[in-house]
């Protein structure tokens, strides 16, 4: 077989004159980075490469330019091969080691001059791969400087030897499929290419080749203490260790003589607080820099301490991700990420499922997240076969996997952000994983190793889940139960160890709703520690159609044969960085601050890891009917330390003439940060404090309604069709309507169903044990929610005002909804008081129980007196208060990447369409206002859509009144809508009054 296939189907970690990993550290030794513009060739296949390409003089006048770091499917090059999205399934025959012949390959060649004087006297020359994906074969100036392997794994090659002075030509091929494609089966985009930096690192002769500066922090005398490890020669001593900003130094003359160095009273690194300290190694030939935080992480019984503090996770799962760059990482980029994720109260990240950029985790030491660093690794595509020839447990892979783990644990030891290793994602386990677990334990005995697929927990230290409902995360609590596969009593020998969810509240489309219940759960079961949610962010990638329309581009848009269709969009922020309503939500939910305002009296918990609340203004904020009546800030004494609350007097709230009067009280940052500015809100509670009822005494109808000419019935401005009953105009406005809905455009949470329900639809015992039962979207499809015919059975023309009767069912079915709509004019208003009545025999849930009415297109601005700004359904509007908000039409809906229900907002009091005009108030009935939902597209045309710009040509703007809506669940991955926050079949009243002016 020839040379190249036998790199391809290879098991080994890479070869060449291979560095020993190292911690990526500055230094103020030469380097050179090669990123830029290099000669590219694309060949469909190995055998269609170019013959000779690493050969000094080989011409390469036809090949194309490529601008390095990149993935080169991303280059707008239709001839250079395509991105490919699948989730678990790998997107080739499974046929370890083998990959398919297709196999695109890169070939890559740069010709370049040295500096001189680049190559230290006596030194040596590395050159550092940051990451490729898959497999790279390196060659300088004709010779093979060696093979790399592990895409998102730096890597380092000795190439003193190949390297001359003057001019150079360097040349890497890559193939997009290697073996190690069976190790690198995330849920994401696959994306070849050389995508993170190709560097010359020069290494001085006797320089200080690798440190690790371990800081350890005791909470009980507050003082550090350096436990440095020096990688260098003998000859590279005496070393000097020095933190200037604690005036501590130690030289050691030798080796053996390096020992830990007490710093006395230092200030602690958390994420609350991160304080990091400049760290100076150097010896005669060679300077390295690097920050260090001191900090203790350990594990004593079910918790897990920082600093002797119980952690408390609020995090994401962040993958690296940009639309137009794929995994290339921008420094900037992700600094604005990591903003934006401090300004909503998250503090931690998995690094799902790679090690990041190194740069990545400055940031996060420096901003202040609990990081748990994830290896390269992942083969999910083997659950289809019951993880039979799963490489976790083969022993051809041994190598390669604790290769892995060495060298993404050496790059990262520094970093205090840095309090978890994990071993990887969804690989099964074996003894693999079991050699990967115990050899980060033995070269780190401090950092709890997490691995999710460990349920049994026999090698790793926390016990992590996915998707778990609060029910189970309670049992294991406990100690009870024991999913399906577990063995009996797994759960009790657990239960005295630390728990993480490492995935959560699946954030596809609209949702994830629950967070609310989860939070609860964290804070009130003992061994729980928080959880990330799934994911930060989409990875929709920036396309156009032919037409020329921008849109954001998930699996099977580029033809792929297999893949996953959208499960790529499943972020609190959209692929563009808009954050969508789920974040606030999130922020709201999770935010450490917890405020409880009254009246006249406020309690706030101080739920941080560190620090009090002298960093706060409590500013108290009082509006009548959503005017702001007055502001004023309130004197609090810090709340602190962490963990304490405080109860504060608030002052007497005025009593408004009439309608509501709410109070909120928000918490501020008190002064600018690192990560936002004064002013920004940490925390917010609402409460209502007045309301004074109208006297609105049923009078008499002010107008009797007339039966006009052409079937048309007058009822003051109103016009009705008098065959329907139908509202067709009010003064001049265009205003059709009522019918009733029950359907919604399903969410990705509705449409997919591999997860449990809570509602029962039919017996368990029907589908078999463990089966799911149907995706809501299909019950509701089933029950014919989304074709309801409607018949009329009553319009009757009263003195008091018009009374109408409809009949809503499906065909072929029983079970049928009465809508009675009665409408009077009542002081000058058009007044509609609606009644809902559902038959019997209804099953499952309702989407909704709305009133449809049709308005004229291309709507603008509107204002309304209810809920917001960000649309909120019943498990999810913690984020949501009472207020006026005003917005663009189509800004009330959220621009997913799959069309899906969007824009609800619950509690309408008012709303105002000036460009009719029109004037919508909605009064209470039995204690509960209806929301409201505006959009430019109908329930059906928005779920025939697969992408935004399917949307037909508006025809009009649809307003739903809805008396309920079902929440949104978690269902697209983990639990459905929990039964509180379901909408069952039920009756439902509405009363609206109208006014066009
Ligand atoms: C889980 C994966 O770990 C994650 O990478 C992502 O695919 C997520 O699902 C869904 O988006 S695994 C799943 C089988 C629970």
């Amino acid at each position: 077989m020839c040379i190249v296939y036998q790199e391809i189907r290879s098991f080994s970690p890479g070869s060449g004159d291979r560095v020993r990993p190292r911690g990526h550290i500055a230094t103020d030794a030469a380097s050179m980075d090669l990123s830029g513009t290099w000669r590219f060739r694309y060949s469909a296949r190995p055998d269609l490469a170019p013959e000779g390409a690493s050969d000094v003089d080989h011409d390469d006048a036809d090949w194309d330019d490529i601008v390095l770091p990149c993935h080169w499917v991303l280059q707008g090059r239709d001839d250079w091969g395509r991105p490919a999205y699948t989730n678990v399934q790998y997107p080739f025959p499974v046929e370890v080691p083998d990959v398919p012949d297709e196999n695109p390959t890169g070939d890559h060649r740069l010709t370049f001059e040295l500096p001189e004087g680049f190559v230290p006297d006596g030194g040596r020359v590395f050159l550092r791969f940051g990451g490729v994906e898959s497999l790279c074969i390196a060659s300088l100036n004709g010779i093979r400087v060696g093979v790399v392997r592990g895409s998102r794994l730096a890597q380092e090659l000795d190439v003193t030897a190949q390297l001359q002075p003057g001019t150079n030509v360097m040349h890497l091929r890559v193939h997009q499929w290697s073996a190690h494609s069976y190790l690198e089966d995330q849920d994401q985009w696959w994306l070849p290419g050389v995508f993170r930096e190709v560097e010359l690192l020069a290494r001085p002769a006797a320089g200080i080749d690798d440190v690790w500066l371990r800081a350890d922090f005791d909470p009980e005398t507050g003082e550090g203490l350096l436990i440095p490890e020096l990688v260098a020669d003998a000859a590279a001593f005496p070393i000097t260790v020095a933190l200037p900003g604690l005036g501590v130094a130690a030289t050691y003359a030798s080796p053996e003589e390096v020992e830990a160095l007490p710093v006395g009273e230092v200030d602690p690194w958390s994420a609350d607080r991160p304080t990091l300290y400049e760290a100076e190694v150097t010896n005669a030939a060679e300077t390295r820099t690097l920050r260090v935080g001191f900090r203790r992480v350990e594990i004593v019984g079910h918790e897990w301490l920082v600093n002797g503090t119980k952690l408390r996770i609020r995090g994401v799962n962040r993958h690296e991700f940009d639309p137009d760059h794929g995994r290339v990482f921008d420094r900037e980029k992700a600094r604005e990420g990591l903003l934006l994720m401090k300004q909503h109260n998250i503090n931690a990240v998995r690094t799902a499922h790679y090690p990041p950029h190194p740069e990545f985790l400055e940031l996060t030491d420096e901003l202040g997240f609990w990081v748990i660093d994830e290896c390269d690794l992942e083969t999910h595509g083997f659950v289809f076969d019951d993880w039979q020839s799963n490489p976790t447990d083969d022993v051809r892979w041994r190598d390669a996997l604790l290769d892995r783990v060495e060298r993404f644990f050496e790059r990262d030891k520094n970093h205090a952000s840095v309090i978890c290793w994990s071993l990887g994602n969804e690989a099964g386990t074996g003894s693999n994983s079991a050699a990967m677990a115990a050899w980060l334990n033995r070269r780190d005995p401090e950092r709890p190793v997490h691995y999710e697929p460990d349920h049994d927990g026999t090698h790793t230290d926390l016990v992590s889940r996915m998707y778990a409902t609060v029910e189970e995360m309670a049992d294991m609590s406990q100690g009870t139960g024991a999913p399906e596969e577990g063995a009996p009593g797994r759960n009790a020998v657990l239960a005295g160890r630390p728990m993480i969810l490492c995935e959560y509240a699946h954030a596809m489309g609209n949702g994830a709703g629950g967070l609310s219940v989860y939070e609860e759960a964290f804070d009130t079961l003992p061994q729980w520690h928080g959880g990330f949610v799934w994911e930060w962010r989409d990875h929709g990638l920036r396309h156009t159609t032919s037409g020329g329309q921008e849109f954001n581009a998930y699996g099977g848009d580029f033809g792929e044969q297999v893949h996953d269709g959208s499960f790529v969009c499943d972020g609190m922020v959209l692929s563009d960085g808009t954050p969508t309503p789920m974040l606030a939500e999130f922020a709201a939910v999770a935010s450490p601050i917890k405020l409880d305002v009254w009246e006249n009296a406020m309690l706030v918990e101080n739920r941080r890891h560190d620090g009090d609340t002298t960093d706060l203004r409590f500013v108290v904020v009082d509006e009548h009917d959503g005017r702001v009546v007055s502001e004023v800030e309130v004197d609090l004494l810090p709340v602190g330390p962490a963990g304490d609350s405080g109860i504060v007097e608030l002052p007497d709230a005025a009593q408004p003439e009439a309608g509501q009067a709410w109070r909120t009280v928000r918490a501020e940052l008190a002064r600018d940060t690192a990560w936002a500015k004064r002013g920004h809100v940490v925390a917010f509670a609402q409460v209502q404090t007045h309301t004074v009822v109208e006297s609105r005494t049923a009078k008499p109808a002010g107008e009797a309604p007339a039966i006009g000419g052409s079937g048309r019935i007058t009822l003051g401005p109103a016009v009705f069709d008098a065959r329907t009953g139908d509202l067709t105009s009010l003064r001049e406005v265009a205003l059709e309507g009522p019918r009733l809905d029950l359907w919604r455009a399903p969410t990705e949470n509705d449409v997919l169903g591999d997860f449990p329900s809570y509602v029962d639809v039919e017996p368990a015992a029907s589908r078999g044990a463990g089966a799911p039962g149907p995706s809501s979207a299909d019950q509701w499809r089933e029950a014919g929610l989304d074709r309801l015919q409607r018949r009329v059975l009553a319009v009757d023309v009263r003195q008091d005002g018009v009374r109408v009767l409809h009949r809503f069912a499906p065909a072929a079915s029983q079970q049928s909804v009465l809508l009675e709509l009665f409408w009077q004019m009542r002081d000058g208003e058009l007044v509609l008081s609606a009644d809902a009545q559902p038959s019997r025999g209804w099953k499952g849930t309702w989407p909704r129980i709305g009133l449809h009415f049709l308005l004229p297109t291309g709507l603008g601005h509107v204002e309304w007196f209810g809920t917001g700004p960000n649309e909120s359904y019943p498990d999810s509007k913690q984020a949501a208060v009472v207020g006026r908000f005003g917005g663009d039409v189509e800004d009330l809906v959220v621009n997913y990447a799959v069309p899906q229900e969007s824009g609800h907002r619950g509690g309408l009091r008012e709303l105002s369409l000036p460009d009719l005009p029109l004037l919508l108030r909605a009064d209470e009935v039995n204690g509960e206002r209806p929301g409201f939902q505006l959009r430019a597209h109908s329930a059906h045309e928005v779920a025939a859509a697969a992408h935004p710009h399917e949307l037909p040509t508006s025809t009009a703007t649809h307003l739903l009144i809805d008396a309920a809506v079902h929440g949104l669940g978690s269902r697209s991955c983990g639990p459905d809508v929990r039964p509180e926050y379901q909408l069952r079949p039920r009756a439902a009243q509405w009363s609206l009054r109208f006014t066009a002016e």
